[in-house]
């Protein structure tokens, strides 16, 4: 088993639901990346608009104005950057400035696939149905996210993005209840079966809380305990906001693994 990979979360915004305002100022920004990467992750995934409920949406200008000075800045320190937006404009400058991988949780703008085709980027679809809060009545949650994922997985490669570019991430927390949150989790190997990589973002959600309670230190430490799991169940990646918590995590789930250190 491979360690998965560690996408570290720089919100550049002032109102996300756990970190927004810390890091609007693209020095701090551009500081706290660095700081996850020296915490050990791999990639740094940067936002520029909150997916918190009740959020204010901001225009693909000022979501641009907001990350691709940060970006291009990570970027050149060598820092593996996705960026995280749903509007193709800002994918499109995001890539120009550096952005290996584009991570689109609505996947409502009709232009992106074409514009990760053309910029040859990574492309991870998430699972969601607008708003995290908007409710959805699902039959078999895990079926239905996976139908959905591998649909629009097609439509990505009708439009010219190469199969191997697609990462699939079931959208744990986005128009799902708590029990349908674990019961992805629970049968999370249904989604590797698929054949693609497989991201999942636990970190610090409100199924999370519910389960250990507000204090930030025991949201992280079951965030990190997700992603021991998630490793053992073949996931590729994991999206989190304490990288440190993670990387040990993973790093203790594939010594598991292996029998030993490598
Ligand atoms: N969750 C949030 C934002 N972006 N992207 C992916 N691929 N998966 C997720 O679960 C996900 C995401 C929630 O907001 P946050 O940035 O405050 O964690």
């Amino acid at each position: 088993m491979s360690r998965p990979l560690v996408f570290g979360v720089l919100n550049v915004t002032p109102d996300s639901f756990s970190d927004g305002g810390e890091h609007l100022d693209p020095d701090a920004a551009i500081a706290h990346g660095l700081a996850l990467v020296a915490d050990g992750a791999d990639w740094i995934d940067v936002g520029g608009e909150s997916t918190a409920p009740g959020r204010a949406p901001v225009t693909p200008q000022e979501e641009q104005r907001r990350i691709l000075p940060v970006i291009a800045a990570l970027t050149a320190a060598g820092v593996r950057v996705s960026v995280d937006t749903y509007h193709a404009a800002t994918a499109e400058a995001a890539v120009r400035a550096g952005a290996g991988i584009v991570n689109d949780v609505y996947g409502t703008d009709p232009a992106m696939p074409a514009a990760v085709a053309a910029g040859g980027a990574r492309y991870v679809a998430m699972h969601s149905f607008g708003e995290p809060t908007t409710p959805h009545a699902y039959g078999d949650v895990v079926a239905e996210v996976r139908d959905e994922l591998l649909r629009r997985a097609d439509s990505l490669v009708r439009a010219g993005v190469g199969r191997d570019r697609i990462v699939l991430d079931p959208g744990l927390g986005f128009s799902k209840e708590p029990e349908e949150n674990w019961t992805l989790l629970r049968r999370l190997d249904e989604l590797v079966a698929t054949g693609l990589p497989v991201l999942i973002g636990t970190s610090r959600k409100r199924f999370v809380r519910r389960l250990v309670g507000d204090e930030l230190a025991d949201r992280d430490l079951a965030t990190a305990v997700t992603s021991a799991l998630a490793a053992r169940a073949g996931a590729w990646a994991v999206r989190v906001h304490d990288v440190r918590a993670s990387r040990v995590a993973l790093d203790v789930a594939v010594a598991w693994g292996a029998g030993g250190q490598s």
